[in-house]
């Protein structure tokens, strides 16, 4: 197996269970080198604490980049998350190029809204520039809010496969090569992931579990990206990830309190197996 160098580029909330502070040690232990370039930090995430301090580092991005270059650092794959800025979108592309290696696997998840919603400080602006990045990935991994906001159809949380189908279709009319549409729900007490690859429709059903923790979109997409750069396939991937997430979710609904994320790291080892 090939020893793999990947970038994330995605926030640092100090406290949460969400992007960096998962990427990092979940595709670490997936046996990847993860080097990161922080897109902001935050006291906190935005999704449940009030008066979060936020340090936007988009200038820091240009100085950086030129160093790597200067460097000679290439990677194998970038990956991105929750990004600060919509000008940080224009440099994460440029990033793109200019430090990935040949064959460079470029892997997005617009981190931008949930449940309906766009994430506080993002707005039509932001998803005008995603969709062009979403446009120039290998990979982007959406949920239906993010697709609803990329494509501009409606939000729906009742639905049937042709509107699936229909997000689909947008979402490869912006140029996304392969989609991994996370929780995609088709009967009560299951939901799913869909795996469109080049146009192929699948589909990796799972349980349902009642409770929702924040923070399992960036534990999903990580454990996803860890799994596809160790050579599984796309498909097995999206079903080791969406696996490991169930588990995540399991072990934290054992406690009451713990509100703000996902218990990741005691299951950590499940993820790990599932490579073998
Ligand atoms: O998990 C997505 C995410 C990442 N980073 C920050 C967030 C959120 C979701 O709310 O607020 C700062």
């Amino acid at each position: 197996m090939a020893y793999k160098k990947i970038l994330t580029i995605q926030d640092i909330s100090c406290v949460g269970q969400c992007s960096l502070t998962v990427a990092l040690p979940v595709i670490s232990a997936c046996g990847i080198e993860t080097c990161v370039l922080p897109s902001a930090v935050l006291s906190t995430h935005t999704a449940g604490f009030s008066g979060y301090t936020f340090r936007d580092l988009t200038e820091d991005m240009p100085g950086i980049k030129d160093h790597w270059v200067k460097e000679g650092i290439r990677f194998d794959a970038v990956y991105t998350g929750y990004l600060g800025s919509t000008k940080q979108i224009d440099y994460v592309a440029d990033i793109m190029q200019s430090v990935g290696a040949e064959n460079c696997l470029k892997i997005v998840d617009p981190a931008m809204a949930d449940n309906g919603n766009l994430y506080p400080g993002f707005d039509a602006a932001f998803v005008e520039a995603m969709k062009t990045l979403c446009g120039k990935a290998d990979y982007v991994i959406p949920n239906i809010t993010e697709a609803c906001f990329l494509t501009g159809m409606e939000y729906k949380t009742e639905y049937d496969r042709a509107y699936i189908d229909a997000l689909l279709e947008k979402l490869t009319a912006l140029g996304c090569r392969n989609i991994i549409f996370t929780g995609i729900s088709y009967a009560p007490g299951k939901t799913g992931v869909v795996v469109f690859e080049e146009g192929r429709y699948s589909y990796y059903e799972h349980e349902k579990l009642p409770n929702s923790c924040h923070g399992t979109g960036d534990i999903y997409a990580s454990a996803f990206v860890g799994a596809l750069l160790r050579g599984k396939s796309a498909y097995d991937a999206a079903a080791i990830a969406a696996d490991y997430t169930v588990a995540c979710i399991r072990a934290t609904a054992e406690e009451d309190n713990h509100w703000y994320g996902a218990k990741f790291e005691p299951v950590l080892m499940k993820l790990i197996r599932a490579l073998e």
